[in-house]
């Protein structure tokens, strides 16, 4: 075991150290105890090939029934803190209307649990799991679920506030924009440019309306966003390359960033959108709640960078309307991969993120809320012990902190780490392709856990406070 003295990279007192999960991914148990459907179900329903293997999300890790167990597992791991997500269908099972009282006493069992364990629970309220009832009616893209959303939260924060002091809104707003109406990864899998933008301009609506409601509760916790950043780094320092990346950067990175910390929308995102004639529909005061109500913290989630140079080709203009059509993206040469999952791996990343944070966005309160490395096929380093020895992630989680620290030293306003993940678990349409966890699920030994030797290096990091 290290001692106390071998470490190099010391971290802040109190430190957040822990994981981040979401309810879809991890409670399974789909349709018990009155749980409404939301469109994962209902899309596994009906297209079930579109899935990993054909796993749906009824059977994810079943933290539902093993809780107790789990969170155990997270204390014996050195956790001090850990983000789960509140289902929507759970605890509303239509979107609006009845409260599941099941729910909510699941929830505050949670909530207590992690509490005797000495583990701060983290709440998001919105982890891509819109209740097939809101769905029914539009999702994000109708104002009249926004609402719902809204007494939704004030729900939550009614009944958990006493005892959730960090609340989250959404988490990383982009990928329901991205995946349900642009790129074809998430229900309800539609390709319009227009309803992208309102879906986009709901979601910030939503999250402000949320905040106004917890201040207007007088809660005395903090609540914030999680968002993913992927830094935008041109090919080269010729100016249409530096435009395309600043575009890039714009559409994925500002466009939910600026609003949530600065309550305004970036001038650069709503010139476009209002040249190419995509301006969203809002009301009047929309824009005032917006200013008004912006986060005390932000989540970071930080997987990789997005390679930007300037377009090549004319796009087709009969093409639908797309971001990409200011920028290509370009695989730079000689960059580090991960080679198990295909994303590029550049640690660096993340201290240009919290470097941009303190710079341009005030040195606003923030954590590092995920970040994590997906392994297919992991099996493959189970060793005769039965450990998973994935000294990869270790090296992976080492490196990200190193430049965590870094920014650290030189005053970004860094309060914790998350990890992406506790366990191995369900992940959208991937389902269990990629594991990510600091404990393995053994899906054929009927969700048999086992800490892998990279939660075992976890504890002793979270402990000691650095490594
Ligand atoms: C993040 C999401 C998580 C999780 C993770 C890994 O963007 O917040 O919910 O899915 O990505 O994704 P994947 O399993 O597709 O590699």
């Amino acid at each position: 075991m290290q001692t106390t003295e071998n470490i190099r990279y010391r971290f802040p007192k109190d430190f957040w150290w822990g994981s981040a999960t979401s309810a879809t991914q991890i409670e399974g148990a789909a349709d018990k105890d009155g749980k409404g459907k939301n469109i994962w179900d209902h899309w596994y329903q009906t297209e079930p090939n579109r899935f990993f293997n054909g796993v749906g999300p009824g059977t994810t890790s079943r933290f539902y029934d093993r809780y107790q167990e789990d969170i155990q597992r997270m204390k014996e791991i050195g956790h001090n803190s850990f983000r789960l997500s509140i289902s929507w269908s759970r605890m509303i099972p239509a979107g609006r209307g009845e409260v599941n009282q099941k729910a909510v006493y699941f929830y505050n069992r949670v909530i207590d649990e992690l509490l005797s364990a000495g583990i701060e629970p983290f709440v998001n309220l919105y982890h891509f799991d819109m209740p097939l009832e809101m769905q029914k009616i539009g999702g994000w893209t109708s104002r009249e679920v926004v609402d719902a959303y809204v007494d939704y939260a004030a729900t939550c924060f009614r009944l958990f506030g006493d005892r959730v002091k960090k609340w989250f809104t959404h988490n990383e707003p982009v990928v329901p924009v991205e995946g349900g109406y642009l790129y074809d990864f998430h229900y309800p899998n539609e390709v319009d440019f227009q309803k992208a933008v309102q879906v986009g301009y709901h979601t910030i609506l939503a999250s402000a309306k949320a905040i106004q409601a917890y201040r207007e509760q007088q809660q005395d916790g903090k609540i914030g966003i999680i968002i993913s950043l992927t830094p935008s780094y041109p090919r080269s320092r010729h100016p249409a390359d530096l435009k395309a990346s600043k575009i890039a950067d714009t559409f994925f990175n500002r466009s939910f960033l600026d609003p949530s910390i600065k309550g305004e929308f970036p001038t650069e995102l709503v010139d476009i959108l209002k040249e190419e004639g995509y301006m969203p529909k809002m009301e009047k005061k929309d824009l005032d709640t917006i200013r008004q109500h912006t986060i005390d913290l932000l989540g970071v989630n930080y997987y990789q960078p997005r390679r930007v140079k300037a377009k090549e080709h004319l796009p087709n203009p009969e093409a639908p309307f797309m971001p990409d059509r200011f920028f290509d993206s370009y695989e730079m040469p000689g960059r580090k991969m991960n080679r198990y999952r295909g994303w590029e791996i550049y640690e660096k990343g993340i201290y240009d993120i919290l470097i941009n944070l303190k710079e341009n966005y005030d040195n606003i309160e923030c954590f590092i809320s995920e970040n994590g490395m997906g392994v297919e096929d992991e099996e493959r380093f189970r060793d005769e012990n039965g450990i998973i020895q994935d000294d990869y992630r270790i090296e992976f989680i080492q490196e990200h902190l190193k430049w965590v620290h870094q920014a650290i030293q030189e005053g970004c306003n860094v309060k914790g780490y998350h990890l992406w993940t506790f366990m191995d678990n369900w992940s959208w349409c991937n389902a269990y392709k990629n594991r990510y966890g600091l404990v393995s699920v053994h899906l054929e030994k009927d969700g048999e856990r086992s800490i892998k030797k990279s939660g075992q290096w976890m504890k002793r990091v979270s402990e000691q406070n650095g490594f």
